[in-house]
C-alpha cells in the first residue's frame, strides 16, 4: 500500500513538473510556440463539460458516502441529559454546511462552464457592486451569530451549575497523571478533602490532606461507577502535563490542568446495561466480535492465543496527546442503577485507613528487623500524616 502510495505521488509529481515546464515555456515571449499546445474554443468547451462531470461525480460520492455511513452512532446515542443538545447543534451544523455546499458547488461549476474561454471573448471587468455585497456578507453574518448563539445557549446550560442542583448531586474527582486515571469519591460528606501534589507519599498517590477532615471519608477507584439519574459533578486534576477528560457518549470532555481544579457535570441516563441492550449498540458489537473471531482463527492458525469476544463499556479517555502512552490512558464508566450504585459504594477502603495500614504494615516490618519490601524514598513515611486537623 506505502509503494502504491509511493508510485502514485512520484506520478503526479513527474506529471506537475511536464506541466510546469509547458507553461514557462508559453510565458516566453516571442518564443516558438506550437499552435495546438494552445487551447482552443473546443478545448474550452470539453473543460467546461468536464467540470459538468467532476460536479456530478462529487455529488454521486455525497450520495453514496451518505448512504453508506451516514448513519453517525455517535450521534445518536448519547447517554447523559445534555447530550442531545450537543448533538442537535452537531446536526444543525451539518446540515447547514450541506445545504451551503451543495449550492456553492453548483454554482461554481455552472460558472466555470458559463464563462469558459471564447475566442475573441473579453473578459468584463467588473469593479464592485454595493449591493451584491451586502447581500453575501450579512447572510453569513446571520446564520452563524444564530449558530454561534445557539452554541452559547447550549454551553451555558451544560455548564452552569446552580445551587440546588449542586447539592442533589455527588462530587467525583478525576486525578490525571501520565498514563492512567483514578477517582477520588467523597464519601458520606460528599466534600473532597484538599488535595496537592506536594502531599502525595507512599500509597497516598493522589497527594490527598490527610489531616483534613473533609478526606476522612474520601475513597480511590481505578473503576468509574457513576448512579444513572444523579448529577455527577466532576472535578479534574492532573499530576503532571495536560490532560483531558473525554467521556464521549456522555459528550463530555474538559481539560485536566496541572495546578488548578477543573470542572464538569453531567446527569447519565443510561445504564451500562441499558446500553448494551440497544439495537444499535447489539449489531456494533455484534460487527466488532466477527472481525475478532475472524481473527483469532488467523492467531490460533499461528500458534497464538485467541481474542477475547468484545463486550461494550463506557469509556473515559484523554483527549490531549501527553505523550508516549497517552493512546491507552483510559479508564472504565460503569453506570449503575442508583440500588446497584449504592450497593457498589460499601465497604470501601478510605485514603486514610489505607495509608495507616500501609504506616503499620512498615512499622511492623521494621520492628521485625526484615528489611522493608517497597524500599524506597516515597514509600518511607516518618511523621503520621493522619493525624486529624481541628476545625
Ligand atoms: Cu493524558
Amino acid at each position: 500500500m506505502t509503494t502504491l502510495l509511493i508510485l502514485i505521488v512520484v506520478a503526479l509529481l513527474a506529471v506537475a513538473l511536464w506541466q510546469l515546464t509547458k507553461i514557462f515555456d508559453l510565458t516566453q515571449v516571442g518564443a516558438n510556440v506550437n499552435d495546438t499546445q494552445v487551447a482552443n474554443d473546443n478545448d474550452n468547451k470539453v473543460n467546461g463539460y468536464l467540470m459538468f462531470a467532476f460536479l456530478v461525480f462529487i455529488y454521486l460520492t455525497t450520495i453514496y458516502c451518505v448512504l453508506n455511513y451516514g448513519h453517525f452512532p455517535l450521534l445518536s446515542d448519547s447517554a447523559s441529559e445534555h447530550g442531545p443538545l450537543v448533538d442537535n447543534l452537531m446536526i444543525i451544523s451539518l446540515v447547514l454546511i450541506f445545504v451551503v455546499q451543495t449550492i456553492t458547488q453548483a454554482l461554481l461549476h455552472y460558472f466555470a462552464y458559463k464563462y469558459r474561454g471564447k475566442e475573441g471573448q473579453k473578459a468584463l471587468y467588473f469593479a464592485d457592486n454595493n449591493k451584491l455585497e451586502v447581500i453575501w456578507s450579512s447572510i453569513p453574518a446571520v446564520v452563524l451569530a444564530g449558530l454561534i448563539l445557539y452554541g452559547l445557549y447550549a454551553w451555558n446550560n451544560i455548564m452552569f451549575v446552580d445551587k440546588e442542583q449542586e447539592q442533589d448531586s455527588i462530587v467525583i474527582e478525576l486525578y490525571a497523571q501520565q498514563f492512567n486515571w483514578e477517582a477520588r469519591y467523597s464519601g458520606a460528606d460528599n466534600v473532597l478533602g484538599k488535595a496537592n501534589v506536594r502531599y502525595i507519599e507512599g500509597v497516598n498517590n493522589l497527594g490527598v490532606d490527610l489531616s483534613d477532615p473533609n478526606a476522612q471519608d474520601d475513597f480511590a477507584s481505578k473503576e468509574l461507577h457513576i448512579p444513572k439519574g444523579k448529577r455527577v459533578i466532576f472535578r479534574m486534576r492532573s499530576q503532571d502535563v495536560l490532560h483531558s477528560a473525554y467521556m464521549p457518549h456522555f459528550r463530555a470532555q474538559m481539560n485536566c490542568v496541572p495546578g488548578m481544579v477543573t470542572s464538569f457535570s453531567f446527569i447519565p441516563t443510561l445504564t451500562t446495561a441499558e446500553m448494551r441492550d440497544r439495537p444499535a449498540m447489539i449489531e456494533k458489537v455484534a460487527n466488532i466480535n466477527a472481525i475478532r473471531a475472524k481473527k483469532s482463527q488467523e492467531l490460533v492458525a499461528k500458534g497464538q492465543t485467541a481474542l477475547d469476544p468484545y463486550a461494550f463499556d463506557y469509556l473515559l479517555l484523554c483527549n490531549k496527546i501527553c505523550g508516549a502512552s497517552h493512546y491507552n490512558m483510559q479508564m472504565k464508566i460503569v453506570v449503575d442503577t442508583p440500588e446497584d450504585f449504592k450497593a457498589w459504594l460499601k465497604d470501601k477502603q478510605t485514603i486514610v485507613s489505607a495509608v495507616k495500614t500501609s504506616l503499620a504494615e512498615e512499622k511492623l516490618k521494621e520492628t521485625e528487623g526484615k528489611p522493608v519490601k517497597n524500599d524506597t524514598a516515597s514509600t518511607k513515611v516518618k511523621t503520621d500524616s493522619t493525624l486529624v486537623a481541628q476545625k
